[in-house]
C-alpha cells in the first residue's frame, strides 16, 4: 500500500535531507527514488540559512523524475523563502529596479546564500515559480507557513489562491511582490494569544472551513521554537489547536535532525487516540514563543 509523506522546511541542509530520506526509505544509498509507488510532499522553504539550497533542490527535482517513472509521486509546495530567492534574481541586481537593494539586504539578513543564487538556473526558477501555495490531500490541508491572511488574502479557494499567486510568479510588479513578501512573513495564526483574544482553533477551524480538509498541515514555523527545547531533540511533529494543525518544521537550520512525516490516514489517526483512553492530541495553550 502506498503511504505518504511530508517533509518540512530544508533551508539549505542537503545532508539532513538525504538522511531524513534515506530512514524513510525513499532513496537509497545512492541517493535514487526507492520509494515506489509513495507520495511525498515538501512544505518548501528549500533555500537560505543553510549551506547548499540548490544540491537539495537538485536531488529533489531528480527524484521527482524517478518516482514518477514508477508510479510514485513527489510534489512541493512554495515556501517565503522560495518566493524571496525568486525575487531577489528578478529584482535583485536590476538598474531598474526600486526595490532590488532592499530585497538582497533583506534576503541575506535572512540567511540568503550568493552561492545559492549564483548556480541558480533557469530550469530551478521555473520549477519553483510552478509550486502551489496550498494543496488538499486526502483531509489534510497543506501549506507552507502557519498563515491566515496571507492565503485568504489571495482567494477563498485553494484553486483561487494557487491561481493567483501563479499569476505573481511571472508578474514583475514591484509592489505586489512587496506585499507578497510581507505578508508571507506571518506565522502562528492558529495560536491562542489570549492578550489579544485569539483563539487559535477557531482561526484554524474557520481556515478549514474556508479551505477544506480535516487539519492543517504546515512547516515556516520551528517546532524547537515553540515548544523550547532543544533542536537535537524534536524528531517528531507538534499537533495543536485542538488537533487541527500540525506543525513538522524541525528546525533543521537550528540543528534539528529533520524527520519525513508519515501522513496516518484518518481513521489511523482516530483508532490511535482510541487505543490509548484520555490520550487527547497534545495541545498547546500557551500564547506566543
Ligand atoms: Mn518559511
Amino acid at each position: 500500500m502506498s503511504e505518504t509523506f511530508v517533509v518540512g522546511d530544508i533551508h539549505g541542509q542537503f545532508d539532513k535531507l538525504v538522511g531524513l530520506l534515506q530512514r524513510a526509505k525513499l532513496i537509497n544509498h545512492h541517493n535514487d527514488w526507492c520509494g515506489g509507488t509513495n507520495r511525498v510532499y515538501f512544505l518548501g522553504d528549500f533555500f537560505d540559512r543553510g549551506p547548499d539550497g540548490i544540491a537539495g533542490l537538485d536531488l529533489v527535482m531528480r527524484i521527482q523524475q524517478q518516482a514518477a517513472s514508477v508510479g510514485g509521486q513527489l510534489h512541493g509546495l512554495m515556501g517565503n523563502h522560495d518566493a524571496l530567492l525568486i525575487a531577489v534574481h528578478r529584482f535583485g541586481f536590476s538598474e531598474t529596479s526600486r526595490i532590488g537593494g532592499l530585497l538582497v539586504e533583506s534576503w541575506q539578513r535572512n540567511g540568503g546564500r550568493m552561492t545559492d543564487l549564483q548556480r541558480l538556473k533557469q530550469h530551478h526558477v521555473e520549477w519553483l515559480m510552478s509550486l502551489p501555495a496550498m494543496l488538499l490531500v486526502g483531509d489534510r490541508l497543506l501549506v507552507h507557513a502557519d498563515a491566515y491572511l496571507l492565503y485568504t488574502s489571495y482567494g477563498r479557494s485553494i484553486e483561487a489562491v494557487n491561481r493567483n499567486i501563479y499569476k505573481l510568479m511571472r508578474s514583475h510588479n514591484e509592489e505586489e511582490w512587496e506585499r507578497f513578501l510581507t505578508e508571507f512573513s506571518e506565522r502562528m495564526a492558529f495560536f491562542d494569544d489570549a492578550d489579544m483574544g485569539v483563539n487559535g482553533a477557531q482561526i484554524a477551524s474557520d481556515f478549514l472551513r474556508i479551505f477544506g480538509g480535516l487539519q492543517v498541515v504546515h512547516g515556516h514555523t520551528p517546532i524547537p521554537k515553540i515548544i523550547r527545547q532543544p533542536p537535537e531533540v524534536v524528531t517528531k511533529p507538534l499537533v495543536y489547536a485542538n488537533g487541527l494543525c500540525i506543525n513538522i518544521d524541525g528546525g533543521m537550520y537550528l540543528g534539528g535532525p529533520g524527520f519525513a512525516y508519515r501522513l496516518p490516514s484518518w481513521i489511523e489517526s482516530i483508532a490511535s487516540f482510541a487505543r490509548k483512553p484520555g490520550s487527547e492530541p497534545p495541545s498547546l495553550q500557551t500564547g506566543h514563543a
